[in-house]
């Protein structure tokens, strides 16, 4: 099946193509099986925890979760995310979504803020939420509580039809992401998708981290957690947004995070 599979690790002038071109890649297997094993049972723990009942999602897991802070910026994945964003930007949240055993579709959307729509800042919908999804039950084939992407739909002047939109159904425009648990979608916020059904006996986690240019605001906080930030690395509590900049209003620039390479 046509699919845009890119390596892990540095990120290429193809990525870059097929990224523009399709609004998204994904990356094969980042995560041992080991690695998903503990990220799912910490994914479990927060959904127990949040006392989630249906389709639901829990911010800020990575604050408590070790094996779900240690994806913030996985080195398969954050050379993609540095490609794409430049090293000056932040992660604006962490959301642990669950779609319950046997789980319908989701409603086809783009990311976004209806406070200010994206698309109201111009054509093509800019790139201010660049996400990150850690599958962390297999994908493999349809009806596993895939992802599924209209692809190039980042592009599109005109919205989604109300047909489509409407239609609880399948259409023949979209793809199904296939792939198995401890890959990562990486996608625009401006791709048409939707969670697709999930038919298996248990719940389907995923965990997704999303990165902005560095004024947008965080998305799952109102404050940094104290402890975690005195607890965790230099580059994570930058990408959390604790960096100093010379400026209020970001008009000149500001030392980036200590990327290894930095
Ligand atoms: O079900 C999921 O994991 C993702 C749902 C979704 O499309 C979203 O959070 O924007």
């Amino acid at each position: 099946m046509l699919n845009p599979v890119v390596s892990a690790g540095a990120f290429t002038e193809l990525d870059k193509f097929m990224f523009e071109s399709w609004g998204y890649f994904v990356i094969p297997n980042v995560l041992s099986k080991e690695e998903v094993k503990e990220c799912l049972q910490a994914s479990i723990r927060l959904h127990e925890a949040a006392g989630t009942v249906g389709w639901g999602q829990v911010g800020r897991g990575y604050e408590s979760e070790h094996a779900l802070e240690n994806l913030m910026d996985h080195p398969s994945v954050l050379p993609k995310i540095r490609g794409l964003l430049g090293d000056r930007f932040i992660m604006q949240s962490g959301w642990n979504t669950m779609q319950p055993a046997r789980g319908r579709m989701g409603g086809w959307h783009q990311d976004g803020s209806s406070a200010f729509d994206f698309k109201n800042l111009g054509y093509p919908v800019p790139l201010i939420q660049l996400r990150a999804s850690f599958l962390l039950t297999d994908q493999e084939e349809p009806g596993m509580g895939n992802m599924e992407l209209i692809p190039g739909s980042h592009r599109s002047l005109v919205p989604l039809p109300d047909s489509i939109r409407t239609a609880n159904s399948g259409t023949p425009i979209s793809h199904v992401i296939c792939a198995s648990a401890g890959s990562v979608l990486v996608f625009h916020n401006a791709v048409w998708h939707r969670a697709y059904e999930h038919n298996w006996d248990y719940d389907r986690y995923t965990m997704h981290y999303i990165y902005s240019p560095p004024w947008v605001k965080p998305s799952d906080r109102f404050h940094n957690d104290v402890n975690f930030m005195q607890r965790t690395t230099p580059v994570r509590r930058a990408l959390m947004g604790d960096f100093s900049r010379p400026d209020a209003p970001f008009g000149a620039s500001y030392t980036p995070p200590p990327f290894e390479d930095n």
